[in-house]
C-alpha cells in the first residue's frame, strides 16, 4: 500500500479528538487534554519538557486565537513545527 501520508494525517485526527473530547469543548484541547496528549504521544519529547512553565509557555505560543485553548489548526501548527525541527535533526545526522 502506498498510501502513508493519508495514514500519518488519518492518526493525527484521531489523536487529537481522542484528547480534545475528553473534557469541556470536544473540538479544543485544554490545557490539561494538551499536557496529557503530549505526555502519551510524544513522551521523547516531554522528556525536555519537565517544567510547568514550559509546558504554559507552550501553550501561550501555541494559542493563536488566544481562547486559552489549542484547536486543530493551532495543534497543527504545532505539529508541522514538531515535524519540521525533527526533518532538520535527521538531515543534520547526515553531515
Ligand atoms: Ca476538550
Ligand atoms: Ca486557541
Amino acid at each position: 500500500m502506498f498510501d502513508d501520508l493519508e495514514t500519518a494525517m488519518a492518526t493525527i485526527i484521531a489523536v487529537f479528538q481522542k484528547y480534545s473530547e475528553r473534557d469541556g469543548d470536544k473540538h479544543k484541547l485544554k490545557k490539561s487534554e494538551l499536557k496529557d496528549l503530549l505526555h502519551d504521544e510524544l513522551p521523547d519529547l516531554m522528556a525536555h519538557v519537565k517544567d510547568q512553565s514550559t509546558l504554559d509557555s507552550l501553550m501561550d505560543s501555541l494559542d493563536a486565537d488566544g481562547d486559552s485553548e489549542c484547536n486543530f489548526q493551532e495543534f497543527m501548527r504545532f505539529v508541522s513545527m514538531v515535524t519540521v525541527c525533527c526533518h532538520e535533526f535527521f538531515e543534520h545526522e547526515d553531515d
